[in-house]
């Protein structure tokens, strides 16, 4: 045997794995909101030499359906618990699933490459959350590595152990329906609150919420609350937030309403503060207008006119993008 061969591949082996394909990654980056999505992690390598022994990954909200493939060799376990918030499912709401999956008790030679599979539902609210990650820990049988740095947003620093991450696709064009004439999307004066701009966009068939857009000023000098509201075709009607923490996107909705200070202009758009309409009762369809009820803890109750853009729909339809600084 010629020990100076068996050093020279030793020292080149590094650089045969370039370092983004070293990494615990997704097979597939882009992922549709309002779609399930099958999720392949692939696992190039052990930590350092030692042979992986279990891959576990963390389920970000908006991830819902989780189903894991069992893997010959390995135990498979999951942990459920409770959603941020209701996920529509074949008519159902889903309150709970699977927020972890555990592959264990294998033992996959770090010379070797692998694939851990599951399959899920990317929720429509995801449109416009950019980026979504799965952390992932990777045990061997000596040590682990951890795959959970999540960027800071707008960041382009080169992460160590980035967990794997997934880019939301909206459903279809991000170009906002053109409805009907400009004038349509009046805004509405109840009191000391003026609403400009309601919009929704259209649900896929099945779908059982959907979001509502909008801008409310408050031209007194009291503060006044959003607390909620009604339309015919939705069973309720609630103020959600939607927030990133640590690069997961998390839903919750506002018990006690959104506060609209003086003088302000708060503006309900996807990815920030938005109405809920829950429980849909029929689908929403582009081009369409819908009636709904505001609440305001002061002005008392709005009626407005929400206009339907399409489905995945960034902005108003029609609107104009610099109609509202
Ligand atoms: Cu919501």
């Amino acid at each position: 045997m010629n020990l100076s061969r068996i050093a020279i591949a030793l020292a080149a082996a590094p650089l045969l794995v370039s370092a983004a394909s070293a990494h615990v990654t997704l097979e597939r980056r882009e992922a549709t909101a309002g779609r399930s999505y099958k999720a392949v992690l692939t696992v190039p390598h052990g930590c350092g030499t030692s042979p992986t022994t279990g891959i576990r990954v963390a389920i970000p909200e908006g991830v819902f359906s989780v189903k894991p493939q069992p893997k010959a060799g390995w135990q498979l376990a999951t942990v459920s618990g409770p959603y941020a918030r209701a996920y529509a499912s074949h008519g159902r709401e889903l309150r709970e699933g699977v927020k972890e999956i555990a592959w264990s008790g294998g033992s996959l030679p770090n010379e070797h490459y692998d694939e851990f599979v599951f399959v899920a539902q990317v929720d429509a609210s995801l449109a416009g959350a950019g980026q979504i990650h799965f952390p992932v820990v990777q045990t061997c049988a000596s040590g682990e590595a951890r795959w959970d740095q999540i960027p800071q947003a707008g960041s382009t620093a080169r992460l160590e152990r980035p967990a794997p991450a997934l880019r939301i696709l909206a459903a279809s064009g991000e170009r906002p329906a053109q409805g009907a004439g400009h004038g349509a999307a009046a805004s509405v004066t109840k009191g000391d609150i003026v609403v400009a701009q309601p919009w929704s966009r259209a649900t896929p068939g099945g779908a059982r919420v959907a979001g509502g857009y909008l801008t409310v000023a408050n031209r007194g000098a009291q503060a006044d609350r959003l607390t909620g509201g009604s339309a015919d075709f939705a069973e309720r009607v609630e103020i959600h937030e939607m927030a990133t923490v640590n690069g997961v996107m998390t839903m919750r909705g506002l018990g006690s309403g959104l506060e609209i200070p003086p003088g302000a202009t708060v503006e309900l758009k996807p990815g920030g503060y938005h109405i809920m309409f829950m429980g849909l009762r029929r689908p929403l369809a582009e081009g369409q207008t819908v009636k709904v009820t505001l609440t305001f803890e002061r002005a008392g109750t709005v009626e407005l006119d929400f206009r339907i853009g399409s489905l995945g729909g960034r902005s108003a339809p029609g609107g104009d993008d610099h109609s509202h600084h």
